[in-house]
């Protein structure tokens, strides 16, 4: 087995500050996030922009100043989103990745979110897909459900992206695949043998599903944007949720892999050639 990938998505979109006071919002912040995380034991951090007053935003000079600040403090791997927040249009979501991130976050199909719709259609994967290509970064095909591993495939079939894939199966949200035990072995059954994968299970589903990932020889994707409690009623830090998996994938005697390690692992500099 490979050395353990932890991702920790430090933000997201959907949570607030009243929810839980460690969230990093400013690029400042993400950026002490991301080198404490690392230090922690990251090898890879997935962000979203934020206006000061909490915000989702994809504007491309927010993406710019957390890009530099991150990259300042830390080798970490910086993926960006570009699922921003629900309602947001394609046009916006794309920012990012003109800034030649190292890789970007690529969701496989729609789905319900909560009571929104999480909207990628077609069209707008592809476009996706062939500007990360284009500026030569990598994507991390977000499944929210098992049919967004076959929206993926077949762009592999289409010749628009490339074998081997990074996939991160995201368990759990309202609308998407249940975060079962079977569901992920099901999902981590789907993808090309060649290809990795990670799990984000949302809520409390992230710790067990994370177990899972380590004993299978996945990925383990955790932080405040999937899950903001540590237990139940506590609640957490980004820190605290990446020591906790590298506490339990030492026991389970799965090293963890620091951010060189992650790039072989990912073979960041062969995919997009
Ligand atoms: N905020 C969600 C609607 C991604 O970053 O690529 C979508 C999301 C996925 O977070
Ligand atoms: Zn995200």
């Amino acid at each position: 087995m490979e050395k353990l990938i932890i991702t920790v998505a430090l933000d997201g979109a959907e949570v607030t500050r009243a929810q839980n006071p460690h969230l990093p919002v400013m690029p400042a912040e993400l950026a002490g996030a991301a080198a404490r995380c690392r230090a922690a034991g990251a090898a890879m951090v997935h962000v979203h922009g934020r206006l000061p007053d909490g915000t989702p935003t994809q504007d491309q000079a927010v993406y710019a100043e957390i890009l530099s600040a991150v990259r300042a403090v830390t080798d970490i791997i910086v993926q960006v989103s570009t699922g921003g927040a629900v309602g947001m249009s394609a046009e916006e979501r794309i920012q990012p990745v003109l800034l030649q991130p190292e890789m970007a976050s690529l969701t496989g199909g729609t789905v319900n979110f909560g009571q929104g719709v999480f909207w990628n259609p077609p069209d707008l994967i592809e476009h996706f897909a062939r500007t990360m290509a284009e500026q030569g970064v990598v994507p991390e095909i977000e499944a929210f459900d098992l049919g967004h591993i076959e929206n993926a495939l077949a762009l592999v079939r289409k010749g628009i992206l490339k074998l081997p894939l990074h996939f991160d199966f995201v368990m759990g949200v309202p609308g998407g695949i249940a975060p079962t035990i079977r569901n992920l072995l099901h999902m981590a059954e789907s993808i090309p043998a060649e290809c990795t994968w990670s799990v984000a299970g949302i809520g409390r589903a992230q710790l067990p599903l994370a177990n899972v990932a380590i004993l299978l020889g996945g990925h383990v994707r955790v932080g405040l944007e999937d899950n903001i409690y540590y237990t139940r009623g506590v609640l957490a830090s980004n820190e605290m949720l990446v020591e906790r998996i590298v506490r339990l994938a030492a026991e389970l005697g799965r090293p963890v892999a620091a951010p060189a390690e992650a790039r072989r692992i990912l073979r960041l500099a062969d995919r997009n050639m």
